[in-house]
C-alpha cells in the first residue's frame, strides 16, 4: 500500500467530478401530469422515470461544451492534484465508448461521435501532471442482468470486462467504487469475497492503482482507503488512510435549482480541517448539461486557491 497510495497521500487534495446522462435533466423531471419532481444524480429512481423516458432523455444529451483544458485549469487553481470523474453511474450509462453494451455517450446520445471525454481528461490531466481516477458504480439500475439472481454472473463478466476497457484504454491512476451495499435484491448482495476477488483481479491488471474501500463492504482491508461521505471523521480507523468527500451544494450531479453554496471560508476550513486530521478532500463539481462547470463552482474553487497561496507565501 505504502508505494502506490505515495502520491495520493501527498497530493491531499482532488476533484470530484459528477457528470452523467442524468446531467441533461440538469435536476428537474417534468412528469406527464405537468408536475415536477427533482433531484440530481439520483433522478432517475427518486423520481421513478421509466427507462424508456430516462433513455429518450440520454439519446438527446450533447455535452458540446465539455472541455477537459478548462475543468483541469479550475482544479488547478484551486490547489487540487488529482480528479476522479465518474466512468459510470448507478443508472449504468458509461461515459466512454464500451463495447459491452450501447448504453454509453458514444453509442446513446447526441454527442460528437468522434469526441470521447474520458480521453480527452486523461490527455488534459497528463499535460498538467494531474493524476485520474475513475468513479464506478457495482449498482447498475440499466442492465437487466443485475437484478436478477441467476443471471448477476453475467452481468459481474460485463463489469470485469468493462473495468478492463478502463484500465487498458486510459491507465486511470485510481478506481472509486461505489454502489457496494445491499441492493434490493438480497440474493445479489455483493459480498466482501466478492470485493476481494474484484480486487485482486485489478491488481492483476495494474499493481499501481490506488483503489477505495467501496469496492468491498467499507472494511478497513478492502481497498487502499476509506470514504467517509458530506462528513469529517474525528479520528483514523485503524490507522487506515482516508478521504472525505463532499459537495459544494447540495447535490452531487447538476441541480440547477439548488443554489445552496457552501462559502469559501468553509470550504478552507474543511480542507485545513481534513489535512489536519491526516485524510485526504475530495471536492465535487456537477457539471451542466452541456459539460460545463457551474460559475459558482468555479468561482469557489479559486477562492480556495487564492488562499492557499496567500497561506502559503505568508
Ligand atoms: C453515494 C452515491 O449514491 C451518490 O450518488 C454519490 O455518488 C456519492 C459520492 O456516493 O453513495
Amino acid at each position: 500500500t505504502a508505494d502506490r497510495t505515495t502520491w495520493w497521500r501527498q497530493d491531499r487534495f482532488g476533484m470530484f467530478i459528477h457528470f452523467g446522462a442524468y446531467s441533461q435533466l440538469e435536476g428537474e423531471y417534468t412528469r406527464s401530469d405537468g408536475t415536477v419532481c427533482r433531484d440530481a444524480e439520483w433522478i432517475k429512481r427518486s423520481c421513478a422515470i421509466p427507462t424508456r423516458r430516462y433513455e429518450d432523455v440520454a439519446q438527446g444529451f450533447d455535452p458540446s461544451a465539455f472541455d477537459a483544458k478548462a475543468i483541469v485549469k479550475a482544479a488547478q487553481d484551486a490547489g487540487q492534484r488529482y480528479i476522479v470523474i465518474t466512468s459510470k453511474h448507478h443508472d449504468g450509462y458509461a461515459m466512454w465508448p464500451t463495447r459491452q453494451n450501447g448504453w454509453n455517450l458514444r453509442d446513446h446520445s447526441s454527442f460528437d461521435r468522434r469526441r470521447d471525454i474520458l480521453a480527452e481528461l486523461k490527455s488534459a490531466a497528463d499535460d498538467a501532471g494531474i493524476k485520474l481516477g475513475f468513479y464506478y458504480s457495482i449498482w447498475d439500475w440499466h442492465d437487466p442482468d443485475f437484478a436478477d439472481p441467476a443471471t448477476f454472473p453475467k452481468y459481474e463478466k460485463r463489469m470485469y470486462a468493462q473495468l478492463k476497457e478502463l484500465i487498458d484504454g486510459y491507465h486511470p491512476d485510481l478506481l472509486w467504487f461505489d454502489g457496494e451495499w445491499d441492493t434490493d435484491n438480497p440474493v445479489n448482495r455483493w459480498s466482501s469475497r466478492d470485493g476481494e476477488r474484484l480486487e485482486a483481479y485489478l491488481r492483476g491488471l495494474d499493481p499501481g492503482l490506488v483503489i477505495n474501500n467501496r469496492v468491498g463492504k467499507r472494511r478497513v482491508v478492502d481497498g487502499d482507503y476509506g470514504t467517509p461521505e458530506q462528513e469529517i471523521p474525528d479520528a483514523p480507523v485503524d490507522g487506515q488512510l482516508w478521504e472525505s468527500c463532499m459537495t459544494l451544494n447540495d447535490h452531487w450531479g447538476y441541480a440547477r435549482y439548488d443554489q445552496n453554496w457552501k462559502s469559501p471560508a468553509t470550504l478552507t476550513r474543511n480542507l485545513l480541517d481534513i489535512a489536519g486530521r491526516g485524510g485526504n478532500y475530495l471536492l465535487n463539481v456537477g457539471p451542466d448539461r452541456l459539460g460545463r462547470v457551474p460559475q459558482p463552482s468555479v468561482d469557489r474553487l479559486r477562492a480556495i486557491g487564492s488562499w492557499l497561496r496567500t497561506a502559503g507565501q505568508g
